[in-house]
């Protein structure tokens, strides 16, 4: 059985050898990237049974791929091969502390990843689990992605926990109403993450109450501060469902949330880090929520373990960190509020 599958593209990440413009960086060292896939290795590296969901070339990228990701433990057996399509890849630039900006160059489209749609992915791959996660990334990619989406974002008996990453990335949509796309595919979700300043550009809301009331849906929303911290709506009792959801049975442990009033939103305050590279901090802050989730813990510690993995992630250079160990992350996310942040 699976705890949490996470569905997107993954990508070979190409890291700057040094800093700099991408037309001046002279070399590049391998590494890997994926929001999804990310969120996978985290959640994997932290103890629970992950699966990712993806497709990839049948070239050596996409075998690094399956490799390096099945290293972290996760079950790579869903991922599908595309013998017509390359495996994704990315290059960026090494973060300019002081404008916080970074290039990033994507080698992407008519990727295999492309090509996932409600035909090419089976519904064995994305039924069992207790959390299936996804993000904005997937529908940008392709018409038949967005099909998959839609389809993964239905509500229905039996469906898992879906947790939805809104990650706008506006240089991936070609159509200009993507962000409308990711405001409907967050309706169907039952836990967003969403990001204070992404929400804002997106969708034009101004502040958590306000990305709330645009999002009453879900049975959770979890607002992304940056530097400030994290804010939970949550309806009373929101918890994942404690085993796997079956496509064909509804799920005896699990009330379907139905609208309602949320209980108090809670606010944790983010610790300050030194910050070397911010890419992949939002899908480790996902994946610390997650792990908390998962282990029925309250919202503070939700929001604590989301913070302890984003801190990892931010002072690390590539897009995956590996999450300090539960034991000390407990102790940590223990302390009293005096003591935190
Ligand atoms: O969140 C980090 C991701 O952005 C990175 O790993 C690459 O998935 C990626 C994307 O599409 O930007």
């Amino acid at each position: 059985d699976t705890d949490v599958i996470c569905l997107g593209e993954s990508m070979v990440t190409f890291l700057p050898s040094r800093p700099g413009r991408l037309a001046d960086v002279p070399s590049f060292d391998r590494a890997i990237g994926g929001a999804e896939s990310n969120v996978a290795c985290a959640l994997a590296a932290a103890g629970h049974r992950t699966r990712w969901v993806g497709r990839v070339g049948t070239d050596g990228f996409g075998d690094h791929l399956i490799h390096a990701i099945a290293g972290y433990g996760v079950d790579t057996s869903a991922v599908g091969r595309d013998p017509e399509r390359p495996t994704g890849i990315y290059f960026r630039t090494a973060t300019d502390r002081a404008t916080d900006a970074h290039e990033v160059v994507y080698y992407r489209r008519g990727s295999a990843a492309s090509a996932m749609s409600p035909d090419t992915v089976p519904a064995a791959a994305v039924t069992g689990a207790r959390v299936l996660h996804l993000s904005g990334i997937t529908p940008a990619l392709s018409d038949d992605c967005l099909a998959l989406m839609r389809r993964l974002t239905a509500r229905g008996p039996g469906r898992p926990l879906v947790s939805f990453d809104v990650n706008h990335r506006p240089g991936l949509w070609r159509d200009p109403a993507g962000a409308r796309v990711l405001l409907d595919l967050a309706r169907g979700a039952d836990l967003v993450f969403v990001g204070e300043d992404e929400a804002a550009d997106a969708w034009g809301l101004e502040g958590p109450a306000a990305i709330r009331a645009a999002l009453p849906e879900p049975a959770a929303v979890v607002v992304k501060q940056g530097a400030l911290g994290a804010t939970e709506f949550a309806r009373p009792g929101f918890a994942a469902p404690a085993t796997p959801a079956r496509h064909t049975e509804a799920p005896e442990d699990r009330e379907e949330p139905g609208p309602g009033a949320d209980g108090p939103a809670v606010h944790e305050p983010a610790p300050a880090v030194d910050i070397t590279a911010p890419v992949g901090a939002g899908d480790a802050f996902a994946a610390g929520y997650l792990s908390a989730l998962l282990r029925s813990l309250p919202a503070r510690d939700r929001l604590r373990h989301g913070h302890l993995m984003a801190a990892a992630a931010l002072t690390v250079p590539g897009d995956v960190a590996v999450p300090p160990a539960t034991a000390h992350a407990d102790r940590l996310a223990a302390l009293p509020d005096a003591d935190w942040g």
